[in-house]
């Protein structure tokens, strides 16, 4: 059969396919590809800056759905469906609220779908294809994967590769998709596999897109010794006890981590009991974590959530000022949002607080990196503002090179500081132009993004030009030390 995967835009900008210039390989489909049986041909179109091939005929088409691009996959898998493709949805968006896709769907696939997808393509062929296919509980090893990267040759990712070793999370943050859909459950590869396949196909700078790679610790310490002698740069997403556990931070070191994203969320112990965040309040006081991170050299992308109900205007520009004086790397200063089957999303419900009648994913009015929730001390339109004035805030020409001027972490070497000179403009760019998105493409072929508040927010900014030029640089220094390591 003929199989083609889809990778899903979030929207238009201005009238134009969104084009996101940081984006990264979307490992679901290498995954994927893995279980496919050779017999089948397999093909991926990028959404995100590939037109989708409408007109070839598929067999099979089979669709990534995250709440972001849900609008946009749904009126991809409806074109291809009227053309008379079977079409398979899947993904995290499809787990957490199934019966919407479904619609969208001749079947839709839940949860950790590895085995799963063999025998779909198997019903398929055999003319029985079902309509719901439950996934893999995330249970005892993870196993069976062989990521076949081959499937993005020619197609322009950052020089990362990405992979994973665990899925799921110990922990049950309230706000959290992964949190619910894994039920506090975590389980993981063996070490020595992923180091061998990360071996096998020479890839030198890897992102582990593990919710929480450090979820079970004695399992990550082996890892990171399956990976000392491969002598990679790795990062990855953690929870921030792996900073009490020197013996694990040492193993990290060693084994090449180069930089981690750490929830930090918020500094107020109300809001991070609320959240259910026990594995932030047992860490402590955050300056002293932070130093004894910073000792380590780690670039750090502290990530904050901003809106739970001790929120005020006055707590995120303290917030802010206090990432500033960490100088962090990077900062992600993410808005609250209310997912679906969330224990948030239902205490919204519970409350009356939810807004574009629950359903802000689809609505025609929202905006990306707008608020869909009534906050309990600012409206849902400042909560928004807040989130963009505080990304603006932390990347102003000024505080970039601030916090580059961080000898123990931004800039203790050549690679960190060509890392965060690479990065940081990218990322200011990138969240600039998508703020005020509207999701799908469907009716919105017109529609400019917020045009007024990002204009206004690019003039307290680091030039244009000046940040593009930066960024090529850093980006061309950057594919050479990578050719060097292959
Ligand atoms: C890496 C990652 C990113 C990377 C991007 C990766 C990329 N390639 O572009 C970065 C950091 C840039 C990112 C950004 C964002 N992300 Co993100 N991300 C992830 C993360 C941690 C891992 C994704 C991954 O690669 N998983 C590994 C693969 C193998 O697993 P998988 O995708 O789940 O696929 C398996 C199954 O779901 C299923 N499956 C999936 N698709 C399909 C399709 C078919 C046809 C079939 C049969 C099966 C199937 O089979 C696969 C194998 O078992 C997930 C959390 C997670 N655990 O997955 C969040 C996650 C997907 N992101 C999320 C969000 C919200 C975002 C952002 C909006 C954050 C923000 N505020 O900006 C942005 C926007 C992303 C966008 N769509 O443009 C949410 C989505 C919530 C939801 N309900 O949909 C998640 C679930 C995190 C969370 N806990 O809330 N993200
Ligand atoms: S620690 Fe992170 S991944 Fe785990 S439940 Fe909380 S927010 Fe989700």
């Amino acid at each position: 059969m003929r199989i083609l995967f889809v990778k899903p835009n979030m929207g238009l900008v201005d009238g134009r396919p969104y084009h996101d210039r940081g984006r990264m390989e979307p490992l679901t489909f290498a995954v994927l590809a893995g279980f496919t049986p050779e017999r089948h041909q397999v093909e991926l179109c990028d959404d995100r800056f590939e037109p989708v091939p409408y007109d070839e005929p598929w067999d099979v088409v089979g669709i990534n759905v995250e709440i972001y691009t849900a609008r946009r996959a749904y009126e991809i898998a409806d074109r291809f469906r009227a053309a008379g493709a079977k079409v398979v949805l899947g993904g995290f968006h499809v787990s957490m609220i199934p019966d919407e896709a479904q619609a969208h769907a001749d079947a839709i696939a839940l949860g950790d779908s590895d085995a799963v997808w063999t025998r779909i393509l198997d019903d398929i062929e055999a003319g029985a294809l079902r309509p719901r296919y439950p996934g893999t509980p995330c249970q005892g090893a993870v196993s069976g994967i062989r990521t076949r990267w081959e499937i993005f040759r020619g197609k322009r990712y950052l020089p990362m590769a990405l992979t994973q070793f665990g899925r799921g999370c110990v922990n049950s943050c309230e706000y959290c998709a992964t949190g619910n859909l894994y039920r506090g459950r975590n389980a993981h590869r063996p070490p020595a596999e992923v180091a061998a396949e990360l071996e096998r196909d020479g890839r030198t700078f890897v992102f582990f897109v593990d919710d929480n790679l450090v979820a079970d610790v004695p399992a990550v310490k082996q890892l990171c010794r399956e990976l000392i002698p491969l002598k990679i740069r790795w990062t990855a997403q953690a929870s921030l006890n792996f900073a009490s556990d020197g013996e694990l931070l040492d193993l990290m070191m060693q084994s090449g981590c180069q930089g981690l994203v750490v929830g930090f969320e918020s500094r107020d112990p109300s809001d991070l009991r609320a959240m259910n965040k026990q594995v932030n309040l047992g860490c402590g006081d955050y300056d002293a974590v932070v130093e004894r991170i910073r000792a380590s050299g780690l670039l750090l992308w502290a990530a904050f959530l901003l809106g739970y109900d001790h929120e005020t205007e006055r707590s995120v520009r303290e917030t802010v000022d206090w990432a500033l004086s960490k100088k962090f790397a990077f900062s992600a200063f993410n808005i609250l949002m209310p997912y679906p089957a969330t224990p948030f999303y239902e205490r919204m419900k519970r409350e009356g607080r939810l807004l574009y009648g629950g359903r802000w994913w689809l609505h025609d009015d929202y905006r990306f990196g707008h608020g869909a929730f009534a906050p309990k001390h600012m409206s849902a339109e400042q909560l928004g503002e807040l989130g963009l004035w505080a990304r603006l805030r932390h990347n102003t020409v000024l505080q970039i090179m601030r916090r580059a001027t961080d000898r123990r972490t931004n800039s203790k070497d050549i690679w960190s500081l060509l890392t965060y000179f690479a990065y940081n403009p990218l990322f200011r760019d990138e969240m600039l132009k998508k703020h005020g998105m509207p999701l799908g493409y469907r009716g919105f072929e017109r529609t400019r993004a917020d045009a007024g508040l990002v204009e206004r927010a690019r003039d307290a900014l680091l030039p244009d030009e000046l940040s593009s030029a930066l960024l090529e640089q850093g980006r061309r220094v950057l594919t050479r030390i990578s050719r060097v390591f292959d």
